[in-house]
C-alpha cells in the first residue's frame, strides 16, 4: 500500500509463500515457508491477532540497540494468546550501540521468557561481520554484493573465543532449567553433541519454554538466511502443532484436526483483501485439501460456495494453483464470507475458534464533503467493516452522523486516508471521542403502558418485569418469563428487538450500554390495537425509564500502557503517569533503561506521547492496549452528561 511506504510503517499484514532451501551437510533440503509479516503498531493489532490465530510459529524481531521495547510486550501477551512458539532474530547489529546481550537479559526478564543467544557476533556496528554458531561452533561469514553466501569456517576468531564459549555455557544452562534432557546431562557434567543440543533447542522452543536468539542486520544484508534455518530447524511443521476445532454436531466437543491431505478438507479464512481483481480470501488449510472447483461449506451460514479460483500469494505477485494441501495458506477468489468463517467440505460439521478481536476504544463522527460522493462513501465503509473487525461503523440516528470506531487515532485517521485515495472521497471528520459505556448498579422494577387513542387503529402495549445488573460486562442480557399470555407470543420478540436497539444508544450520554439485564415477565395485549411496533416502543420506553432509576453509571475504557525510557527519566515519567491518575502496576529498572506497566484511563491519555516526548527528549515510547471498562470518576460522568444534554437541546433548537 502507497500509504504504507509514505508513512513508513506496515499497516496492513502480507502473507507470502516462499521455498527455502536450508544447506544441510552435504545435501540440499527445501521447505515451503508460509509468511506472514504483521504490522507492530498497535492500532492495527487484529492484523497481529489474526496472523497469530494461523501461524504455527513467528520470528520476533528486537532491535540491537531499543531491545524490547513497550511494543514488543503487547505483542509478546497476543503471541502467548496463542500459544506460538518463537525465535528471536537481533536486527540492526549494524547499528551504534548495538548490544544484543542487553535484549537477550531483556527478553529474559521483562518478558520472562527463558533466552539464550545461539549465535555472538564478531565486531560490531560497522565492524560488524561474522557470527559464531554455537551449536555447532564454527564461524559463519557473508560474501557476495547482498551477503547472498555464507562462508562456514572452523577457524573461531582468536578475539571472540571466549565470548563464544561463555554464551555457549550459558546457552546449555539456559536449556537445563526448561528441558530435562538438557538437564541430565548437565547435571553428569557431559557435553552435549551437536544433535542433543538442536533437538533441546527444538523440544524447548515447542514448548514454548524458550526462545533462541539470532543475530544480524536486515539493511546490511547480513545473516538474515542462518534465522531462516533456524526457522527450520526450531519452529514445529504444521503437524506437531496441536490445532482444534468444535464439532457441532457433537454440541460442539473439540475434536482435533489432523493435517493429513486424505482427511476431509477444513479450513479457517482468517482475512478477506480486495485486490484489484475482487475479493481475496485467505484460508488456512487445516485438514484435507483445497482443490480448484471443490464444493465448500462456510460453517456459519451453512451456504454452500465452489472455489472458482485458488492462488498463492508471493508478496505482489500471484501464482495460480490447482490445490494446496493440508498446513498450507492459499487465497481464494470469489468466496463471500466473513473474516473468522469456517469452511469445510460439508463432510464435517466442525467449526474453529474465532481470533481474539479487542473493543474499539475511540470513534469519531465522518461524513463527505460532497453528497454525490455518498454511495463511494457507503461502498468503502462497508468493505473495511467487512475486512476488518476492529473497525466499526454505526448510524446515530439522534445526532443524524455516521460514527467510526477503531482501535486509535491512526487506525481511523487510515481508514479516512484510504476513502480518499481508494474511493476518491474527501471526508470531514469530528474529534476523536473515547468510546464510553453505560451500565446500571441496581435492580429496578418497571410497570408500562403504551397507550394512544387517536382515532381508527390505536397503539396499546403493556410491558412489565425488571432491570438488574447482570453481573459482567460482556454483552446485555434480555429474558422474558411471560406465563399466561398476557403478552402474545407473536410479539415477544419485538420487545427483545425494543431492548437491543435500546441498548444500542443509553439514556445517559448516548453511548452503548453494558452489563445490563431486562427480564419481562407480565403485560398486556390489546385484541386489536396492539402491535410489534407498540411492543417495540413500549419496551424501548420502559428501558429508557427504568434504566436512569437504577444508578445508572458512565463507563470508560481502562487502557494496560507499558511506558520504557532511559534511566534518568524515570522521575519524569513516573510524575506524568501520576499527573493522569495511572495506576503503576510493576516496574523495572533495566542497566539503561526502565519499564512501567500502568493501568491508565484511556481518556486520560489524549496528548500523552507530546508530552512523553517533551518529558524525555524524544527517548521515551509508549504502548497501550484495552484492559477493560470501569465506572468514569463522578466529575467526568457530570461533564459528559451535561454535555450530552447540551448538544439534544442544540438539536431540538434546530
Ligand atoms: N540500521 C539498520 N536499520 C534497519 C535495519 N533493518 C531495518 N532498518 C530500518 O528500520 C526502519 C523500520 O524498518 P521496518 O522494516 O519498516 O520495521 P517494521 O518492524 O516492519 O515496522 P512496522 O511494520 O511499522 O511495525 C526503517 O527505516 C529501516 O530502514 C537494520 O538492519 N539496520
Ligand atoms: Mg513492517
Amino acid at each position: 500500500m502507497e500509504l504504507e511506504r509514505e508513512k513508513g510503517i506496515t499497516i496492513q499484514s502480507a502473507a507470502t509463500f516462499c521455498d527455502w532451501v536450508k544447506k544441510e551437510e552435504g545435501k540440499d533440503e527445501t521447505y515451503h515457508i508460509n509468511l506472514i509479516d504483521t504490522p507492530g503498531h498497535i492500532d492495527f493489532t487484529i492484523e497481529v491477532e489474526r496472523a497469530l490465530r494461523v501461524l504455527d510459529g513467528a520470528v520476533m524481531i528486537l532491535c540491537a540497540v531499543s531491545g524490547v521495547q513497550s511494543q514488543t510486550i503487547t505483542v509478546d501477551r497476543q503471541m502467548r494468546r496463542y500459544n506460538v512458539p518463537r525465535i528471536s532474530f537481533i536486527n540492526k547489529m549494524d547499528r551504534m550501540g548495538a548490544n544484543p546481550f542487553k535484549a537477550i537479559d531483556q527478553i529474559n526478564y521483562k518478558l520472562k521468557l527463558a533466552a539464550a543467544a545461539v549465535q555472538v557476533p564478531i565486531g560490531a556496528e560497522d565492524e560488524f561481520r561474522g557470527v559464531v554458531d554455537l551449536v555447532r561452533m564454527k564461524t559463519l561469514y557473508c560474501e557476495g554484493d547482498r551477503g547472498e553466501i555464507i562462508v562456514v569456517k572452523d577457524e573461531i576468531p582468536e578475539e571472540v573465543r571466549p565470548l563464544a564459549q561463555e554464551r555457549r555455557v550459558k546457552l546449555i544452562e539456559t536449556l537445563a532449567d526448561v528441558d530435562e534432557e538438557m538437564a541430565n546431562l548437565f547435571l553428569d557434567e557431559q557435553e552435549p553433541t551437536e544433535e542433543q543440543l538442536k533437538a533441546a533447542i527444538r523440544r524447548a522452543t515447542i514448548s514454548l519454554k524458550f526462545t533462541p536468539v539470532f543475530m544480524g542486520s536486515a539493511l546490511a544484508d547480513k545473516f538474515v538466511q542462518p534465522m531462516l534455518d533456524g526457522v527450520c530447524d526450531y519452529l514445529p511443521n504444521p503437524s506437531e502443532v496441536s490445532n482444534m476445532a468444535l464439532d457441532r454436531r457433537q454440541e460442539e466437543a473439540p475434536v482435533q484436526l489432523i493435517p493429513y491431505n486424505a482427511l476431509p478438507f477444513v479450513g479457517l479464512a482468517f482475512k478477506l483483501e480486495e485486490s484489484n481483481f475482487g475479493q481475496l480470501t485467505y484460508i488456512r488449510v487445516y485438514q484435507g485439501k483445497l482443490r480448484k472447483g471443490l464444493n465448500v461449506f462456510n460453517a456459519r451460514t451453512d451456504k454452500k460456495v465452489k472455489i472458482p479460483r485458488i492462488v498463492r500469494m508471493h508478496s505482489d505477485e500471484m501464482e495460480e494453483v490447482s490445490e494446496v494441501g493440508a498446513g498450507e495458506i492459499c487465497a481464494v477468489f470469489g468466496i463471500e464470507c466473513a473474516s473468522g468463517d469456517t469452511f469445510t467440505d460439508g463432510q464435517l460439521g466442525y467449526s474453529m475458534t474465532s481470533m481474539f478481536v479487542p473493543e474499539p476504544v475511540i470513534s469519531l463522527s465522518i461524513k463527505p464533503k460532497n453528497n454525490k460522493d455518498l454511495p463511494n462513501f457507503s461502498k468503502a465503509i462497508a468493505r473495511f467493516q467487512r475486512e476488518d473487525p476492529t473497525f466499526r461503523v454505526h448510524f446515530d440516528a439522534e445526532s443524524e452522523q455516521t460514527i467510526i470506531s477503531g482501535m486509535g487515532e491512526l487506525h481511523l485517521e487510515v481508514y479516512v486516508e484510504r476513502m480518499r485515495r481508494e474511493y476518491k472521497v474527501d471526508c470531514e471528520t469530528g474529534q476523536p471521542q473515547v468510546a464510553y459505556r453505560e451500565t446500571i448498579t441496581k435492580k429496578v422494577d418497571f410497570n408500562h403502558l403504551l397507550k394512544k387513542q387517536t382515532g381508527g387503529a390505536g397503539d396499546y402495549a403493556r410491558v412489565a418485569g425488571w432491570m438488574e445488573p447482570k453481573g459482567s460486562l460482556d454483552g446485555n442480557h434480555f429474558e422474558e418469563q411471560v406465563v399466561g399470555g398476557s403478552i402474545s407470543e407473536k410479539f415477544l420478540f419485538a420487545c427483545e428487538k425494543g431492548f437491543n436497539q435500546a441498548c444500542e444508544r443509553g439514556p445517559l450520554i448516548g453511548h452503548k450500554v453494558l452489563g445490563t439485564s431486562m427480564v419481562i415477565n407480565d403485560g398486556a395485549t390489546h385484541m386489536t390495537d396492539s402491535s410489534e411496533m407498540a411492543f417495540k416502543n413500549a419496551t424501548q420506553q420502559a428501558f429508557r425509564q427504568a434504566f436512569v432509576q437504577a444508578d445508572p453509571v458512565v463507563l470508560e475504557p481502562l487502557m494496560k500502557t507499558v511506558v520504557t525510557a532511559p534511566n534518568e527519566f524515570q522521575g519524569n515519567v513516573v510524575g506524568l503517569l501520576q499527573k493522569r491518575n495511572a495506576v503503576i502496576s510493576d516496574t523495572e529498572v533495566g542497566v539503561d533503561d526502565f519499564t512501567v506497566w500502568a493501568e491508565v484511563s484511556l481518556n486520560a491519555m489524549f496528548g500523552f506521547s507530546g508530552n512523553l516526548r517533551a518529558a524525555t527528549q524524544g527517548k521515551g515510547e509508549f504502548s497501550m492496549e484495552f484492559s477493560h471498562y470501569e465506572r468514569a470518576p463522578g466529575q467526568l460522568q457530570k461533564e459528559l452528561i451535561a454535555r450530552y444534554l447540551k448538544a439534544q437541546a442544540e438539536r431540538s433548537k434546530k
